[in-house]
């Protein structure tokens, strides 16, 4: 199959585009990146020309993509990390429903109450983390539906990797996502890119909170 190449187009952050970033490192694929400085993105042009007046941006050839879920869907299908069939596809969507449900939550706390909420934020995760932890559990084959990794799978390791950041303990009460985030870390491509300075040097969010 065609695929790239791939430019992601952001900014110096890892943000909205931290789960596509290890999909592709995971998945053995090249990207090119274009990071934007705030300062050009708000004089320049680029927003205007964005079909939501935002950003990650994602050229795949000559298709361009807005929208950090419709492109991990789309890495989703080009490198078959969207289940074997429709069943599993629509169970692997839930599932990255769930996660971004879970990432808004984040982004609300670490962007606009982090002083104020962050302390209640971590009370309540555990009721959130739950239901992670139940269908990890149920498919008892280390990955949310079917038994390789989906889209589904790496935006959710991504949003741990920052839980684990803001509270160290999270997953200690959930076996099945704690030996999930393992297993993941330890896939070569994926210890490799953790560990490269690419990803090291850019701060998981914008305001500098983590
Ligand atoms: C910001 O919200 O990183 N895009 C963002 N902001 C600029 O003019 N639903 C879609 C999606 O999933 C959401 C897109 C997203 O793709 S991501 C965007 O384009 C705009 O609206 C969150 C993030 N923020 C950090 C950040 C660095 C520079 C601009 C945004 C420093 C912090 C906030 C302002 C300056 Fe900042």
């Amino acid at each position: 199959m065609h695929v790239g190449p791939y430019t992601i187009t952001y900014f110096g952050v890892r943000g909205r585009c931290g789960a596509m970033r290890i999909m592709m490192a995971d998945q053995g694929q090249e990207w090119k990146e274009i990071l934007m400085d705030f300062a050009d993105w708000t004089k320049g042009d680029l927003k205007a020309s964005c079909v939501f007046g935002q950003l990650p941006k994602f050229e795949d050839g000559g298709l361009v993509l807005y929208q950090s879920n419709a492109i991990l869907r789309h890495l989703g299908r080009n490198h078959d990390a969207y289940g074997k069939d429709g069943k599993e596809a629509a169970r692997i969507d839930m599932m990255c429903d769930g996660v971004e449900d879970l990432r808004l939550k984040y982004g609300k706390m670490i962007y606009q109450e982090y002083d104020t909420g962050k302390d209640q934020y971590i009370k309540d995760l555990p009721n959130h983390l739950d239901k992670f932890e139940a269908v990890m559990a149920k498919n008892k084959t280390g990955f949310l539906v079917g038994d390789k990794p989906s889209f589904a799978d790496y935006s959710l390791f991504e949003v741990l990797l920052n839980h684990l950041v803001l509270c160290s303990s999270c997953l200690d009460t959930s076996p099945s996502l704690k030996s999930f985030v393992e297993k993941m870390s330890a896939r070569p491509k994926i210890k490799a890119f953790l560990g490269s300075d690419a990803y090291k040097k850019l701060p998981i969010n914008g305001n500098g909170k983590q």
